[in-house]
């Protein structure tokens, strides 16, 4: 029997039909839990609405009869933000029905997208008219604007390009109340007051509903290099940014640091990927230049770079690709962390930043403090070290069991939490709070931040239907 009103449901239906509502448990469960299966709930109904008046009026129902909303975009957020609670009262709203282009504006340098749109199917609009829409991440094939939007995704374009936040221009939300709000502004300047657009974006489905975007567009890449890159130590790689930085500007458009476990992981779980070196090495970067210029200099730039590395002894091996199936072997290691990781049991995720120069003595010291306590953990270290943002997952030892791992799960946590905030940096640098971090942002997060946070949220959203138990 469902949870919810008879009526609500028949309205509902009237507004969505049949085809916009899934009630069938058996479809409903892929709703229900996130990709790595690390958080499950119940729903009571699961709405897919296709278009923004249908957004609100389901939005206005539920505020009518105050129905708790869980907004869901690809459900390939890490945090757990768009799973609905254990209770089964909770309705999700999914945007996945939301997939339009509604305009492009290549004098604008613009495209305009519905929240449900997946960021590649973005990404591929903006190439067919010589554009490039530049976020970039693992999830790309399968995760939306919307959520990117809601979660301000980062990946690993951030260092030239920045992260949603930077990309985007304006917004189309539905309001806790079901009023729609347009500021699908296409310009680079207006300062009529406040930014509300910074309000929704990164706010996790807790303040409203993103139902389209203006993006900025940026001029095609047309030549790119990627390099494979062996070094001694995390120091090395933050000294070897600056040394490329300084030689190419904004050609580097990647720089993503691996631990030798993280690729050790990928080599034993990713089917086709293989080591480019016959030895191991400690650390590794991918690197990768890109210039708007068909046949622009930069191989000799990375080699010039490099070759002064080596001499250094900052860098002790690499390799630049040398087609476009080898440029894709590469990405596929580095993209492949997060999903080899799933095949080694239980990982505990940390996305953490530090400023850039602190990331070297962040490691050294956290992978100290936790091999003292916690004798065995595995320490999966990389990230966009660019970004000062790493990945500072911890795995199980080998053959320990799931459940005690588990429980070690807060006061692992704490040694992280405590060292990140020693070095002023913070404890979601890219994928949110969602349920996963909230706990832990009440802890860490400045209390003054914390009210103003909940002063927005109690005036944007009074009855608190919106995405209820997540970030705040
Ligand atoms: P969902 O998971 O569906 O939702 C995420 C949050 O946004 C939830 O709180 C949800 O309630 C809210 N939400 C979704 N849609 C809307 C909407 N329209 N309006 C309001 N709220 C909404 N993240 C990075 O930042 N960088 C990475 O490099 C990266 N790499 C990843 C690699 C892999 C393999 C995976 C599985 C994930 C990765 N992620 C990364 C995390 C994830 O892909 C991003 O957070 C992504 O932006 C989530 O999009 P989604 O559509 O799947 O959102
Ligand atoms: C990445 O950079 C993603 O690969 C996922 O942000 C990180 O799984 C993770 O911890
Ligand atoms: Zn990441």
């Amino acid at each position: 029997m469902s949870a919810l009103p008879d009526d609500f449901i028949r309205e509902i239906e009237a507004v969505v039909g049949a085809v916009g509502m899934v009630c069938d448990a058996e479809r409903m469960q892929s709703y229900l839990s996130d990709w790595r299966n690390a958080y499950r709930g119940e729903a009571a109904l699961v709405v897919r609405p296709a278009s923004t008046e249908e957004v609100a009026a389901v939005v206005r129902l539920c505020n009518q009869y105050e129905i708790a909303l869980v907004p869901q975009g690809g459900n390939t957020g890490l945090c757990g933000g768009s799973i609905p609670d254990a209770s089964g009262t909770q309705v999700v709203l999914s945007l996945t029905r939301m997939t339009g282009i509604r305009e492009v504006d290549t004098e604008n340098e613009t495209i305009t997208v519905e929240a449900g749109a997946i960021l590649q199917t973005v990404q591929e609009a903006a190439a067919e008219v010589g554009r490039l829409f530049p976020l970039s991440l693992g999830a790309e094939g399968s995760c939306t604007v919307g959520g990117n939007l809601a979660t301000n995704a980062g990946g690993t374009a951030v260092l030239r390009y920045g992260n949603m936040r930077d990309l985007t221009l304006g917004l189309e939300v539905v309001l806790p109340d079901g009023q729609i709000w347009n500021g699908l502004r296409g310009l680079r300047k207006d300062n009529t007051g406040y930014d509300l657009k910074h309000l929704f974006i990164g706010s996790e489905g807790t303040l409203g509903i993103i139902t389209a975007a203006v993006l900025k567009l940026y001029p095609a890449v047309r030549s790119v290099t990627t390099a494979w890159v062996a070094l001694p130590s995390a120091h090395a790689a933050v000294q070897l940014i600056g040394i490329i930085r300084g030689l190419c500007g904004d050609r580097l458009t990647g720089f993503e640091l691996m631990s030798r476990l993280s690729v050790d992981f990928v080599l034993r779980h990713v089917g086709a990927c293989s080591d480019p070196f016959t030895e191991t090495h400690p650390w590794y970067v991918l690197i990768e230049l890109s210039d708007t210029q068909p046949d622009a200099p930069l191989n000799e730039l990375l080699e010039q770079g490099l070759g002064g590395a080596l001499e250094r002894g900052l860098v002790t091996d690499a390799v630049l690709a040398s087609s476009e199936a080898q440029v894709a072997a590469l990405w596929a290691m580095r993209e492949g962390i997060s999903e080899a990781q799933n095949h080694e049991g239980p990982s505990l995720k940390h996305d953490i930043s530090v400023p850039v120069s602190c990331i070297p003595a962040f490691i050294q010291t956290t992978d100290q403090r936790l091999l003292d306590q916690f004798a065995g953990v595995r320490i999966v270290a990389y990230g966009h070290v660019g970004d000062g943002n790493l990945h500072y997952n911890v795995s199980k030892p080998v053959g320990s069991d799931d459940t005690a791992f588990k429980a070690q799960q807060d006061a692992i946590m704490h040694v992280i939490y405590e060292a990140t905030t020693r070095f002023q940096g913070s404890i979601s640098a890219e994928h949110g709070l969602g349920q996963a971090k909230r706990a832990a942002a009440k802890h860490y997060k400045d209390p003054l931040e914390l009210a103003l946070m909940r002063a927005i949220k109690t005036t944007l959203d009074p009855k608190g239907l919106m995405n209820p138990g997540k970030v705040l």
